[in-house]
Formats: C-alpha cells, sequence, structure tokens
C-alpha cells in the first residue's frame, strides 16, 4: 500500500508538472498568434498592450508612487514581467485543470480571454474589429491546450500500478491511456518553438509595418520665425559633474502611461478643436508646420519629482503658440480650462487663461533641433512653462477641448491628483553626488534651480548646519528655465558633512521648508546630502 502510493504520488506530481508546462505553453501559442494578427491591426489590438495598460491605468495610487520611486523609467520593464508571471501562473492553474477535465480548463482560458475582450474594447478608440487578434489566438490557445492533454484516462487499476519503487523502476515511464510521455515532450516543444517563432514573427512585423520611425528620420522641420534667443555663454555652473544645461533628447526624462509607444504618421495626425468655442477646427500637420513657429527653451518637470529628484528635463522646443490656436477657435464665456487629449486616451487639464498669456505655450513639434523623438510625443505634443507636465504637456495630442474644470477632468485628476499643477519652486544639490568622496581642500558644490515663469533670484546653501551663504548663480537663459549655481567650500575639512540646498524665486519668495510628498500636486523640501571629504 506505501509501495502504490508513492507510485501514484510521483504520477500526481508528473500530471500537474505536464499540465502547468502544457497551460503555459498554449497561453504563449495564444500569445503569439494574437501578437501575429495583431501586427495587421492598431497596438490597442494586441492584448498583451491593451492588459498592460489597463492594468497601469487602474494601478492604485500608492502603487504608482511606489514603482515610480523604486524603478524609476524602469517603471515599465518591471510591469512587463509581474505580468509575465501572473499570466503564467494562471495559465499553469488552467492547464493542470484540464488535465483533470479539459473543459474546465477549457473554461478558464475563456474566462481570461473575457477579461483581455473587455480591457481591449474599452481603450480609447478601440473598435469592435481589434478584437480578432485575441478571438483567433484564444481559439489557437484553446486548440494548444486540447493537443497537449491526455484525453481522459480511465482511473488506472490498482493492479496496473507499478509496485517496483526502486529509483530505476520509478524513473520508467508509468503506462499512460494518453499519448506517451514522449510523444508529450515533442509535442510540447514543437508547439513552444512554434509560438516563439510566431510571436517573434508578429513583433518584427509589427515594428516594420509601423515604418513612422522611418517617416520622423527623413522629416525637415521649418525654421522658426522666431528663434530662441542665444543662450548666454555662463549657463552652465563651472563644476564638473553638473547636469548639462540642455539635456540631451536621448537623456530627457520620459513618464507617460504608454505601454507601447503610440506610432503617428504625421500625414495622418490631424488636431480638433472644439467644446466652448465660436469656430471649432481641425488642424493637419502641413498647416501646422506652414504656421509661424517659435522656438523657446523650456524646463518640463514631473510632479512625481521628488525632493533632489531627477524628473525635469531642459530642451528648446520649435512649435507654434497655443495662444494663436485659441485665438482662430475664440472661446466663449464661461470657458475656464482646456482638456487636451492624446491618441492614447490620456489627457491633461489646463487652465484656459495660461495658455492665452503671454508666456511661450505651445504645440511643439520639435525638440533640440529634431523632430519629436517618438517617445516625447512625435509628432505633436504640448510645452507649457510653468506647469507640471500631468496638466500641461500632452504628448501624442490630438484634441483640444474648451471645457470648464467644474465639467471636466484630466486622467490623473480623476486618479485623486490635483486638478491644478503649477510648478513649486525647487533646488537641488547635483555635486558632490550623495554619500560621494571627495578630495579636501576646495570644494565645488553645484546644482540647479527652477521657478518656471517666476525665474530664480537667489540660491544658498548651508554646510553642517550653519549660517546660510549665497551661492553663485549662472547666467539665467529665460525664466522658463532652471538656473544653475555653485559654491567653492575653500578650505574642506576631512570627515562626513552635509549641505543643504533653497533658492528664491524672482519675487524673492522663499522654496517651502516643509516636506511634501509629490501627490496630489508636487513635492516641497529643501533638498540635503551627506558626503565625504578624504
Ligand atoms: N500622452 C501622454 N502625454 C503625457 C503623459 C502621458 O502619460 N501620456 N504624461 C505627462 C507627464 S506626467 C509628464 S511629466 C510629461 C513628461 O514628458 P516627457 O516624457 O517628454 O518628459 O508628459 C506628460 N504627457
Ligand atoms: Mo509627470
Amino acid at each position: 500500500m506505501g509501495k502504490q502510493s508513492t507510485a501514484t504520488r510521483q504520477q500526481n506530481r508528473r500530471a500537474i508538472l505536464d499540465g502547468a508546462l502544457a497551460g503555459v505553453i498554449s497561453a504563449g501559442v495564444l500569445f503569439a498568434v494574437a501578437q501575429l494578427v495583431a501586427a495587421f491591426f492598431g497596438p490597442v489590438a494586441s492584448p498583451l498592450t491593451s492588459v498592460g495598460s489597463t492594468f497601469i491605468d487602474f494601478t492604485p495610487k500608492w502603487m504608482k508612487n511606489f514603482a515610480i520611486a523604486t524603478f524609476g523609467t524602469n517603471d515599465k520593464m518591471v510591469l512587463l514581467i509581474s505580468m509575465t508571471i501572473a499570466a503564467a501562473l494562471l495559465a499553469a492553474a488552467a492547464g493542470v485543470v484540464a488535465r483533470k477535465s479539459l473543459k474546465a480548463g477549457s473554461a478558464m482560458v475563456l474566462g481570461f480571454a473575457v477579461v483581455m475582450a473587455l480591457c481591449i474594447i474599452t481603450r480609447a478608440g478601440a473598435s469592435i474589429f481589434d478584437l480578432v487578434p485575441l478571438l483567433l489566438g484564444t481559439a489557437a490557445g484553446l486548440w494548444a491546450l486540447r493537443y497537449l492533454t491526455p484525453p481522459s484516462k480511465v482511473k488506472p487499476h490498482p493492479a496496473d500500478t507499478p509496485v517496483n519503487t526502486s529509483p530505476a523502476a520509478a524513473a520508467q515511464p508509468v503506462p499512460d491511456t494518453g499519448p506517451s510521455r514522449r510523444s508529450f515532450i515533442l509535442r510540447s516543444a514543437a508547439l513552444a518553438g512554434i509560438a516563439v517563432v510566431v510571436g517573434i514573427g508578429g513583433t518584427v512585423l509589427a515594428t516594420t509595418r509601423n515604418a513612422v520611425n522611418t517617416v520622423r528620420e527623413a522629416l525637415k522641420l521649418p525654421t522658426p520665425k522666431t528663434k530662441a534667443a542665444a543662450l548666454p555663454a555662463g549657463v552652465q555652473a563651472p563644476v564638473e559633474g553638473v547636469t548639462p544645461f540642455v539635456t540631451p533628447n536621448a537623456d530627457f526624462y520620459r513618464i507617460d502611461t504608454a505601454l507601447i509607444v503610440p506610432e503617428i504618421d504625421p500625414s495622418s495626425w490631424k488636431l480638433r478643436v472644439h467644446g466652448m468655442v465660436e469656430e471649432e477646427f481641425t488642424m493637419d500637420f502641413d498647416e501646422l508646420l506652414a504656421s509661424e513657429l517659435i522656438e523657446s527653451y523650456v524646463t518640463l518637470t514631473c510632479v512625481s519629482n521628488v525632493v533632489g529628484g531627477n524628473l525635469a528635463g531642459n530642451a528648446k522646443w520649435l512649435g507654434f503658440p497655443l495662444r494663436e490656436v485659441l485665438a482662430r477657435a475664440k472661446p466663449k464665456d464661461g470657458a475656464d480650462m482646456v482638456l487636451s487629449t492624446s491618441i492614447d486616451g490620456f489627457s491633461a487639464s489646463t487652465p484656459l487663461p495660461v495658455l492665452q498669456d503671454d508666456r511661450n505655450a505651445m504645440l511643439a513639434v520639435g525638440m533640440n533641433g529634431d523632430p519629436l523623438p517618438l517617445d516625447h510625443g512625435f509628432p505633436v505634443r504640448m510645452v507649457v512653462p510653468g506647469l507640471y507636465g500631468f496638466v500641461s504637456a500632452t504628448k501624442w495630442v490630438v484634441d483640444l477641448e474648451v471645457t470648464t474644470f467644474a465639467e471636466k477632468a484630466g486622467y490623473w485628476t480623476s486618479r485623486g491628483w490635483s486638478s491644478h499643477g503649477p510648478i513649486k519652486t525647487a533646488s537641488r544639490i547635483e555635486v558632490p553626488r550623495a554619500l560621494g568622496r571627495v578630495p579636501a581642500g576646495k570644494v565645488s558644490i553645484g546644482g540647479s534651480a527652477w521657478a518656471q515663469t517666476k525665474g530664480i533670484s537667489k540660491v544658498e546653501i548651508q554646510l553642517d548646519g550653519g549660517a546660510w551663504q549665497v551661492a553663485q548663480l549662472a547666467d539665467e537663459a529665460s525664466v522658463d528655465t532652471w538656473r544653475q549655481w555653485s559654491y567653492i567650500w575653500d578650505n574642506a575639512p576631512a570627515g562626513t558633512h552635509k549641505v543643504r540646498v533653497r533658492a528664491y524665486d524672482a519675487d524673492g519668495e522663499l522654496q517651502i521648508e516643509q516636506q511634501a510628498p509629490p501627490e496630489p500636486d508636487g513635492s516641497t523640501g529643501w533638498h540635503s546630502i551627506t558626503f565625504n571629504v578624504t
């Protein structure tokens, strides 16, 4: 009896492992086929993309904050990996159940498919046809599950169970009424191989079909009517290691909810301007480029930036003033907000007056002399000096609705963040690095400060809790950009030191000392670091 149950247990364990493997491979087949077919549809048609994006939209606030704080801009990679693990576990469960009852296992797969269908169909811009890849994928996945699941077997008669449990005997195949072990392995390997090839093929096909990058590279942007003023020679603080004053496009921070970057061919781009306006209109890309473009340096900042954080970047933007767009639309009395919407459904609420005043809020097409990178909103995004990105900097923008704060809310506002987001005055220490080591003697300290639309008038630092001392300001490029500062500590003694920084805007207003987290409308607090002089 004991001997028999050892064999049965072993058989059960193997059935579970085989079932799990069959489930995972079937899921692989499902996603691979769906991915291949999705190459002929829009990105929302890919179940992977739509499920991931839906997950991002429903991510609780604390988890979003945690993900950005912990993984920074790797947060999407982490999401993809966690989703893959979760999907594999669910698929394995379905495979194990299918061994007991193919019907029940298949029903589980169908259940997952329904959830994925809901994710797809509720994406912005999705149509019923976007379900085709999932449908075909699910059919293939169900077939694979059946192919890998032995026909339900008659419970082996106790007499059939091997009684010899010596290690050699235990390793021998246990008789099965279904396909033999070898046939199962062969089938699994074949299907896994096919899934990998089809999945990779589908992904490659999707990227070559979307040749938007090629279009972007060939695009020649017009020269602006009004060029940005040349940068003063001294915008860069004379301290080695401080951030470059102009952030190269490749290093510019990226924050968005897009799992797959939208790929918009400029020839199909249109901006719809509507809502509480005298004159609704749409504008295409050629019309935008033919308009009188301006150029200006603006420092973008993310509301999720923590004290001392690096979710800020400074670029020379080329674009068309939103002031002019709105002058053409003629907003009606009572309107106080413009809701800008991206092709992927993200939206931002920007106060109407901010887009009409003389700051250079624009529909940007160029970034540091190049067309916008795909990641940063190609072909058109908004850039609004003085407001955090979540209420102003809509990338891949396709729709401007003149409305009211009472009537509408942007993407993050409906998820607990503020409806308004003026950038708070901030300063940070970039050199020395936190916990870094520097040689004794002359120690250079430096960093950046910003108070967009006002400008920075003074930066002070405090060493080891002593008196606040005025730092040297680098030249100001414009009130819309950050400003660098530096301080030379002449005789730094060996040991651990603490430095703090604080900035004043052009009105003489001191940066807020009170520590506050990013949520709901931007962090506050004076940045401090410790470093070692050796
Ligand atoms: N379409 C779209 N636009 C978006 C976002 C987004 O999630 N989707 N995020 C906004 C936020 S929160 C910020 S801080 C800026 C970041 O712009 P960047 O990625 O070019 O630095 O884009 C804004 N525009
Ligand atoms: Mo942001």
